[in-house]
């Protein structure tokens, strides 16, 4: 599954906004009890293809995509301490695929919003984590070097670890450097946070949604960016959902956090979206961009993938013209596909196999 990091500095509402999206209700720092286990949620991806599938298929069961949110916990409030992602913490935060970056976006007492210093505070603390990696690395690797450990493996990785230092000390993240298939694979195991793909969630007050127009225009030049009305949408979550949905359209906001959240996590990591259907079950499945018909049956199961023959495939577009099964294949929209298919988003899947 996918896994989203929630990420930010101390009071820019991560727990707010992860509780906002995951309907918990996890200590925010109002209600500091000194936890320092991640929050996880597991949320579902919203998608009206598979309601609109279940409602013809009648299955037993209809089964969304679903994304886990991590809310770090992080350092209390009132501590003071210089860096602001501890060790132990960084290395939970490598474990996730992409990176929300919560920025504040309203005024504390004190300290008035600055997003956009706060986002070069984590650039930094991002690009420093990562050079302290770089540069132990290639401490070690040419110590071995010198001893005469002068095989080509040692020599290949030495330059690329001082390839990615260089880079580092020159503020750049890891991304911005195109590295081969096979350093690619040496890098993997590292987890460099700079390598991540990122995001950022600008935190408003209700009364300031929407009028951050200048403020995006320029971040999205490096990011792709939400606003979510973090504490307004943490509170509405009391009320039903009509009530909500009044309150929020009084405020034009005309999506919910969630929904916004799980767009932005599939539009940063190039995520699609494929259906399995059935009498038993109707369900997305999620897939990097790119992906082939043998990668989506061994997402579905490991012994499909070992036993692939060939992947039934139509699109949900044409089905829904067609109005059923046999109609498609009547119209030549029904097809069979090889292992090196290329999945593409609403794509409906059996995987024939033995
Ligand atoms: N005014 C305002 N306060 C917020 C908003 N989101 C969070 N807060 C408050 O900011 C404080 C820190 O929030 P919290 O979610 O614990 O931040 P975290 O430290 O990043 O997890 C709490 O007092 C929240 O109620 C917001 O959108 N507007
Ligand atoms: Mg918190």
């Amino acid at each position: 599954m996918i896994k989203i990091g929630l990420v930010g500095l101390p009071k820019s509402g991560k727990t707010t906004i992860f509780n906002a999206v995951t309907g918990s209700e996890a200590d925010t720092s109002d209600y500091y009890s000194g936890a320092t286990k991640p929050n996880l949620a597991i949320v579902e991806v919203a998608d009206e293809r598979i309601d609109y599938l279940a409602g013809i298929y009648n299955p037993h069961k209809k089964i969304f995509a679903t994304i886990e949110y991590m809310d770090f916990v992080g350092i209390h409030h009132d501590e003071i301490r210089k860096e602001i992602f501890s060790g132990e913490l960084l290395s939970i935060i490598r474990m996730v695929n992409a990176l929300g970056l919560v920025i504040r976006g309203y005024d504390i007492p004190g300290s008035p919003a600055q997003p956009e210093q706060d986002i070069d505070t984590l650039e930094t603390e991002f690009l420093f984590s990562d050079l302290a990696i770089c540069e132990k690395k290639v401490d070690t690797l040419s110590k071995q070097y010198s001893k005469g450990g002068k095989n080509p493996d040692t020599e290949k990785e030495l330059h690329l670890f001082q390839k990615c230092y260089d880079c580092l000390s020159e503020n750049k993240m890891l991304k911005t450097i195109e590295f081969s298939a096979y350093e690619e694979k040496i890098l993997r195991g590292f987890q460099f946070l700079t390598l991540k793909p990122m995001f950022i969630i600008l935190n408003v007050d209700e009364d300031n949604f929407g009028k951050n127009q200048e403020l995006k225009d320029k971040l999205s030049e490096k990011y792709k960016i939400v606003e979510i009305a973090g504490k307004f949408e943490m509170e509405l979550q009391q009320l039903d959902e009509d009530e909500a949905k009044e309150f929020m359209e009084e405020y034009n906001i005309l999506e919910s956090a969630v929904n916004k959240l799980t767009r932005i996590s599939y539009d940063t990591l190039g995520l699609i979206s494929f259906f399995t259907i059935g009498s038993d079950e109707v369900r997305a499945w999620t897939l990097r961009k790119g992906a082939t018909a043998l990668d989506a049956a061994a997402e579905v199961h490991t012994d499909l993938a070992h036993g692939f023959i060939r992947a039934e495939r139509f699109t949900y577009d044409d089905f829904k013209e067609c109005g059923s099964e046999k109609a498609l294949k009547s119209s030549g929209k029904f097809h069979l596909e090889g292992k090196e298919y290329k999945v593409q988003d609403g794509d409906i899947i059996c995987i024939r196999h033995n």
